[in-house]
């Protein structure tokens, strides 16, 4: 809808205005008014949590007038903006972030303690908005920051989950999934825009017809139609005026259907019709690196999609006369595949809704879009069953037969007698159960394909996407991953944060990560060391605490804290790091008094509920740690501790107290990992296989600062080929068979020698994910590691190292880059007359 005028109201709002002035008395007079009149509250029975809205409140009237701003400009400017499709945003909590990112954290920690409360309490009051799994939500979110920072305009567009990643709990050391009713009381931050709402079809059947102009042309008659409300929560840039929007779609019941039932007198349909709608947006479907092929995930996914294009459809008309220039205006980033279902509905919106010829509409297309893959794992890949697809989607499978005939009659002509090329690269899957494969629509469709670490984005050239890479060479595009220093170093590790603010005179690093590398000059600085480690000590102290309180465990702070926290998966090899705990706790039962570097050992991560290894693997974990840290010949010098729910609030707690950061994946198995960088740039020395990120991480940081081992990527392929037989490793290796044994015989399991069957019998009759292959090498590194650790100075001079020299994985330096070599994107200042602090 059209605004009412351009009278500029963003402009007429004056500074010290209450809801947007920014001096203490201004802030205290808006915290008890947000206090007392949106949450009808008054000192004396509000509670903690409506002292947090209250602020929150505060907080996002501040947001406003540069949101509203920022959306104006891009429209009045009529400048290209890019958006970014993903069915995950793991954005973490919003206040603490809102209020670095507009420089009123002090003011407003002074309002709050006015009224006898403390800030960090109120911003502990705020759920975590789950809405993703892990790295591939939590990168959309990283993402968002950095566009936001570096004043480029961009939209998020994704789901707005009533339930988002479940909380885990943990029962007798096995996860227990909890739903995550993220928004039982309101959400502050979000702003429902129940007038851009879009219809979304679903369901039933084509017609051809031929058109007045005599053109023929397919109409979609469908079933069912869900209506998608969006919510936009303003995500703020880093002391700039720019408030970017991350739009959320909701679905809804359409009015039009419940009407009809309705009025036939059928209350119960009219009812059962608007659950069922509504059911589109209700739950995040838990599954990292597995495809999910359950048709109410399709549905997700084409809601969100649809959604999302026609709002930007419906923007770019009301500037321009038609949509022959939409890839002038437009760049669409597709997040891994499950936004792929974009190449055909772009393609219907042209021609079947705007007529726009085939071979235009594709053009446009394919301007348009471009495609991150985020998986090597081969059963990762997205296919959907065409019957299903067929059923949900009957236009859009019609587009895909299309699109695929052409794209095939093209390879023919080209390769004309490789029948092998051309059914690798089809977008349909043959055979008894025929496929849509999602990855090869969203290639076909796109200019740019990109992976996510050097490494990643060679091997898909190599081996995943190898006959794409071959055809379209300047298609391929490497964009290493990189993560926000605001959120994962000045909000996390506010300590940190303020010795380099001091030591570098300026904050200027946190838009310039390169910066920190002036720190390299304090190495041999024994004050500055000593800073460093007392830093690293009360952020060891502050996470002890929390493990105290979560776990009523209590750590050594000066021992090692040896920490593995992502998803669950037997490819990022958390079993590998049991491996290693029960070697040590075998060296100690065999020699009590053995002289041993004390260590915490700290797992976080949640499995996929339906992943029995995963979920047995966490049991596994819990167990041992059982066993270890109740023995008295242990002597409390290693500790096992399993944190439950792992998410970015915690993550934040946990990172800057990491001494050792556990990137431990199967060579060629992980495509980037991006908590290896937040450790790093925490001051975590990392112990690490040639995988992901973790190759550029050693590259930057130095080889003498990481502590390597495993097998390569080409070495894993090259065993495999030759016939991998785990059991040999076993058979040859004392140490190994000792650890294998002690599980087997149920030792961690009060002599259940079934529970940890599945393990025992993994590792050694298949061991997929090579954990005896790489026993040895990751033992031997980790006893460098404690040598290392021995040598305080040393130590500490590699952890600063290690920071100093992150700058490349800030997640500013990746989006420089997808902006200019992928969506021709450029900053646009937002201009707000009057702004002052
Ligand atoms: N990733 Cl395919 C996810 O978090 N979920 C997924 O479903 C897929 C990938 C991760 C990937 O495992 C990490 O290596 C990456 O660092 C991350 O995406 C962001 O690219």
């Amino acid at each position: 809808s059209q605004p009412l005028s351009n009278s500029n109201l963003a402009q007429n709002i004056k500074v010290e205005d209450d809801r947007t002035g920014m001096s203490v008395e201004t802030l205290k007079r808006a915290f008890s008014d947000n206090l007392f009149y949106v949450q009808g509250k008054d000192e004396s029975n509000a509670t903690l949590h409506d002292y947090y809205q209250a602020l929150a409140f505060t907080v996002r009237d501040r947001l406003l007038h540069r949101f509203i701003k920022t959306g104006r400009t891009y429209y009045e400017e009529n400048v290209k903006v890019v958006s970014y499709l993903s069915a995950e945003f793991l954005m973490g909590r919003h206040l603490e972030n809102n209020l670095i990112s507009l420089g009123i954290y002090e003011k407003m920690r002074q309002v709050v303690n006015e009224s006898g409360l403390e800030i960090e309490d109120l911003i502990e009051q705020e759920p975590d908005p789950g809405l993703g799994n892990g790295g591939l939500g939590r990168l959309a979110a990283c993402f968002l920051d950095s566009l936001a920072n570096l004043e480029m305009p961009a939209i998020g567009y994704g789901i707005r989950y009533e339930f988002g990643i479940f909380h885990q709990a943990l029962r007798d050391g096995w996860q227990a999934e909890i739903p995550d009713n993220w928004l039982m009381f309101k959400n502050p931050w979000e702003i429902a825009r129940p007038e851009d709402a879009v219809e979304i079809k679903l369901g039933g059947h084509t017609e051809a017809y031929r058109d007045e102009k005599g053109h023929n042309r397919v109409s979609w008659i469908c079933d069912r139609k869900v209506k998608a409300v969006p919510y936009d929560t303003p995500v703020p840039g880093y002391r700039t005026n720019t408030v970017n929007s991350l739009r959320l779609w909701k679905a809804e019941a359409s009015e039009e259907f419940n009407f009809e039932a309705f009025n036939a007198g059928n209350y119960d349909r009219a009812v059962g019709e608007k659950m069922s709608s509504e059911t589109i947006s209700k739950v995040l479907y838990p599954n990292d690196n597995t495809p999910q092929g359950k048709e109410l995930r399709l549905a997700q996914q084409y809601f969100f999609v649809s959604a999302s294009l026609q709002d930007l459809i419906h923007i770019h008309l009301h500037i321009h006369p038609d949509l022959t220039n939409f890839h002038d205006r437009a760049a669409i980033q597709l997040n891994d595949t499950h936004p792929a279902v974009a190449v055909a509905e772009l393609m219907r919106l042209f021609v079947d809704e705007h007529d726009i010829d085939w071979d235009q509409a594709w053009d446009i297309t394919q301007k348009t879009l471009a495609y991150t893959n985020h998986t090597l794992l081969p059963e990762a890949l997205e296919r959907w069953s065409v019957s299903l697809f067929s059923r949900m989607l009957p236009r859009h499978i019609e587009i895909i037969y299309e699109i695929n005939h052409r794209f095939l009659e093209d390879i023919r002509t080209w390769f004309p007698d490789d029948e092998e090329l051309a059914s690798e690269l089809s977008i349909i899957e043959e055979g008894a159960d025929k496929k849509v494969r999602m990855a090869n629509l969203a290639c076909v469709g796109s200019h740019a394909i990109n992976g996510v670490a050097a490494l990643h984005t060679e091997l898909l050239q190599k081996y995943t996407l190898q006959g794409f890479a071959k055809l379209w060479p300047e298609k391929f595009f490497n964009k290493t991953n990189g993560v926000t220093p605001r959120r994962w170093v000045l909000l996390s590790n506010p300590r940190l944060a303020k010795l380099v603010t001091e030591k570098t005179q300026s904050d200027s690093w946190l838009k310039n990560l390169d910066e920190m590398r002036v720190l390299e000059k304090f190495v041999d600085d024994a004050d500055f060391c000593q800073e460093w480690r007392d830093i690293k000590r009360k952020n060891k102290i502050t996470l002890a605490a929390q493990i105290k309180k979560l776990k009523n465990i209590d750590v050594n702070v000066d021992s090692i804290f040896d920490v593995l926290v992502k998803r669950i998966h037997e490819y990022k090899r958390q079993h590998l790091m049991v491996l290693h705990i029960i070697t040590l706790y075998n060296r100690i039962k065999a020699n009590p008094n053995i002289d041993i570097v004390p260590r915490t050992f700290i797992f976080g991560g949640k499995a996929a509920p339906g992943y029995f290894m995963a979920k047995l693997i966490i049991k596994f974990a819990n167990a041992v740690g059982e066993v270890v840290n109740k023995d008295p010949d242990v002597r409390g010098r290693l500790k096992v501790v399993f944190l439950p729910n792992f998410n970015v609030s915690l993550g934040q707690k946990i990172y800057p107290a990491a001494d050792l950061s556990e990137q431990i994946s199967t060579a060629g198995k992980e495509a980037s990992g991006t908590g290896n960088m937040k450790f790093a740039m925490n001051g975590a020395l990392t112990i690490g296989t040639l995988d992901g990120a973790n190759i550029e991480i050693r590259e930057e940081a130095g080889a003498e600062n990481f502590f390597l081992f495993g097998l390569t990527a080409e070495e894993v392929y090259a065993m495999k080929a030759e016939g991998y037989d785990p059991m040999s490793y076993y058979d040859s290796n004392e140490e190994l068979e000792a650890v294998i044994n002690r599980i087997a015989k149920g030792y961690f399991s009060y002599g259940d020698t079934k529970l940890f069957k599945p393990i025992v019998d993994s590792l050694l009759y298949d061991d997929p994910y090579m954990l005896l292959a790489d026993y040895q090498a990751y033992i031997d590194c980790q006893d460098r590691v404690s040598e290392t650790y021995k040598d305080k100075d040393k130590w500490t001079k590699m952890s600063i190292l290690n920071s100093a020299r992150m700058g490349k994985f800030s997640s500013d330096r990746t989006i420089k880059e997808y902006c200019e070599q992928i969506w021709g994107i450029e900053p646009v200042k937002i201009d707000i007359e009057q702004y002052s602090q």
